[in-house]
């Protein structure tokens, strides 16, 4: 073979070449001019606020189609994605209080899904679980009216067997309901400035840009790469004032440890189900998948003007603080009051246990089956469960246990009152492995619903049950 070789100058001259190559297929990697800064990344993805068509002020009216789309994440290559209304992820559809909510839902998947309001307090027909899918062309048009709290929501799909690759593939979206509280309360409230939806989301990607859904014995594969509503290494400009941010876990199957970079706090004001009595102080929040939590961070207090929000010690999105004030929003010393719970209650009780090893789990034993109704629930009279997850000789992980159709309260965590961030509304619940979770809930509506891991994979594989409310 014969062997070139290479003059010092001609080397320099390929690299310069392949340089300029590499910048072309990946500009993303050159950094991004705005406004005369320098900025590291791609703006974060502000999700719509949806349309409602009704000019009832009592009424919602709102038009979701489930499709396909082709999304770029990484700049020249493109990935098949799964959106509402979209490409990837779906808009906020935001209510009332006391509004009812009409929702047309057309399925153009050319498979059939299901549409699951996460927390909503809603009746069994309405719910959106494995009894209700939508056939490839047909629409669903659920009807139900909006009777709890402010709060941060969202909708995902929910057949069984095919949740986790629908997620996966992009179907998800939040609710922002709004009541007379959130309206009086001084809380930064302008969307997309002061007021930002992040939805955390782990995935892994093929070289050829496609979704890597990859499930072992283990469970799902973790991502390699977070997104965030669908960004990659986003950042976001913030003036010098109070921030909300509401913050889903969309993941499948990952928990999040986040933290900020340059070690300030957040002030915790709402949990899955609405705003906390007082506002938490956190150096750190643990959020499993389904569960969101909601904090306002103090930019004007920013010890930096670049901030990183880190899941797992990483950076996952950037904040830029201006040197412009915002506006005059407070964190107030107190939220909202909640009901309180009754004490020395003596209420019908009920145990769960959660057990897994590696991708398959069963709940009390049993492995999901659609034809089976595991429990039977009064209307409207409160109960006790016990959630326990029982260790298992290996492959143990911690579960975030779900209910459908309400929004129940934590009475108490492996004996002791639960910490301040759990003392509000909750639909999902973290349970590691030895532990036992104590909870109040009621029903305020009838029909069939779900309780299971929020592990979509756990979930799809049979770590759910049903309950007939009646
Ligand atoms: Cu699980």
């Amino acid at each position: 073979m014969l062997r070139k070789r290479h003059s010092q100058a001609e080397f320099f001259k390929f690299l310069t070449v392949m340089l300029v190559a590499a910048l072309w297929v990946f500009p993303m990697s050159a950094p991004a001019e705005t406004a005369g800064s320098v900025r590291s990344g791609t703006p974060l993805n502000i999700p719509e606020i949806l349309e409602d068509q009704s000019s009832d002020p009592a009424v919602a009216s709102f038009e979701l189609f489930v499709q396909h789309g082709r999304t770029e994440f990484f700049s020249g290559l493109t990935t098949e994605t799964l959106g509402y209304n979209g490409s990837y992820l779906g808009p906020i559809l935001r209510v009332r209080r006391g509004q009812q909510v009409n929702v047309a839902v057309h399925n153009q998947l050319g498979q059939a899904t299901t549409v699951h309001w996460h927390g909503m307090d809603i009746r069994g027909e309405a719910d959106g679980g494995p009894h209700q899918p939508i056939m490839p062309g047909a629409v669903w048009e659920p009807s139900f009216n909006v009777d709890q709290p402010a709060a941060t929501l969202w909708y995902h799909p929910h057949l069984h067997g095919t949740t986790g690759p629908q997620v996966y593939g992009g179907l998800a979206g939040l609710i922002f309901i709004e009541d007379e509280v959130s309206d009086r309360l001084n809380l930064p409230k302008e969307y997309g400035v002061n007021d930002i939806p992040l939805i955390l989301q782990d995935r892994n990607f093929q070289s050829n840009g496609s979704f890597s859904y990859q499930v072992n014995m283990m469970g799902l594969v973790p991502g390699d790469t977070m997104l965030v509503n669908g960004t990659v290494n986003p950042y976001v400009e913030v003036n010098q004032e109070y921030v909300r941010l509401r913050i889903l876990n969309g993941s499948n199957f990952e928990n999040f440890l986040l933290q900020l970079s340059d070690g300030s706090s957040f002030y915790q004001i709402a949990s899955d189900g609405g705003f906390l009595e007082s506002p938490v102080v956190r150096d750190s929040l643990f959020i499993s998948p389904g569960e969101r939590v909601e904090v306002i961070v103090d930019f004007a207090a920013a010890a930096d003007t670049e901030i990183a929000l880190l899941a797992g010690g990483q950076p996952v999105l950037r904040f830029y603080v201006l040197d412009s004030a915002g506006f005059d929003s407070e964190i107030p010393e107190t939220l909202a009051s909640l009901p309180e719970i009754p004490a020395g209650e003596q209420l019908p009780t009920r145990v769960f246990e959660l057990q897994s090893m590696g991708l398959r789990g069963t709940i009390n034993g049993k492995a999901f089956d659609i034809n089976r109704i595991d429990e039977s629930v009064n209307q409207g009279e409160p109960e006790v469960w016990i959630i326990r997850n029982v260790r298992s000789m290996m492959r143990s992980s911690g579960h975030p246990f779900h209910i459908h159709g309400t929004q129940f309260r934590i009475l108490s965590r492996n004996g002791s009152p639960p910490p301040l961030e759990e003392r509000g509304f909750k639909d999902t619940v973290h349970v590691d492995p030895g532990e036992e979770v104590v909870i109040r809930v009621q029903f305020n509506h009838q029909g069939l619903y779900m309780y299971h891991c929020h592990m979509l994979e756990h979930e799809d594989y049979g770590m759910m049950g049903q309950f007939m409310v009646q």
